[in-house]
């Protein structure tokens, strides 16, 4: 078991981004084992789970004319528009079957308010509306955060940037990660987090 000051932040591990889910990233399914693996090794986990309301504006749907994978401008910069998905409640929204949750003691929702969409675990995508983990990651002792899950590009990454950014240090194993990838957008986020710092990596260190 790792000290105290090492905590694993486990992203949107949920069936919408897996094969058949409303968001499916390729392969999304293949990192379960190896998550829970890895979570055996944690003194802290934290779970974090897309949570959106049905009519979220994230979602193409509320967008007339609009299709999934589009941009828009909202209030707070450009959005990507997605397919419906992780709609509070559904089975979409679930963790998907096998991932082993009960070791983890927190469990962050984001992307509840409706007109705001937040793929970080720390930061919705205004970039100030906190959600709090912060605190309780420093409250508990920890300094050096692992990021697994999905996606890569998107909720991973903006999350490993915030993460750096709050002076945290942070590896990502991008082999318990899966991507979107969408117009180039996993290696844009590539280059900004060697840029901010993260540590990606392919297996334990
Ligand atoms: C995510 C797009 C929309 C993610 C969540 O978990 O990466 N991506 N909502
Ligand atoms: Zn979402």
């Amino acid at each position: 078991m790792r000290d105290e000051t090492e905590a694993l932040i486990v992203i949107d591990i949920q069936n919408d981004f897996c094969p058949g889910g409303a968001l499916a990233v390729a392969g999304g399914d293949e990192i379960v084992p190896g998550v829970n693996a890895l979570m055996e090794d944690f003194p802290t986990i934290v779970l974090t789970q897309d949570w959106h309301p049905a009519d979220h504006t994230s979602f193409a749907s509320q967008h007339p004319g609009a299709a999934p994978f589009g941009m828009v401008d909202m209030p707070y910069g450009p959005q990507v528009l997605w397919p419906d998905h992780c709609v509070q409640g559904s089975d979409g929204a679930a963790f998907c079957p096998g991932l082993q949750v009960d070791r983890a003691q927190l469990l962050i929702r984001k992307g509840f308010r409706r007109a705001l969409d937040s793929y970080s675990a720390f930061f919705e995508n205004d970039r100030r509306t906190a959600t709090g983990l912060a605190g309780y990651l420093r409250e508990r002792g920890a300094e050096h955060l692992t990021m697994v899950g999905l996606a890569t590009d998107f909720c991973v990454a903006w999350s490993a940037l915030d993460a750096a950014r709050l002076g945290f240090e942070v590896t990502l194993r991008a082999d318990l990660c899966r991507a979107i990838n969408l117009d180039g957008s996993l290696a844009a986020a590539q280059q900004q987090m060697q840029k901010a710092g993260v540590s990606v990596v392919s297996a334990s260190g």
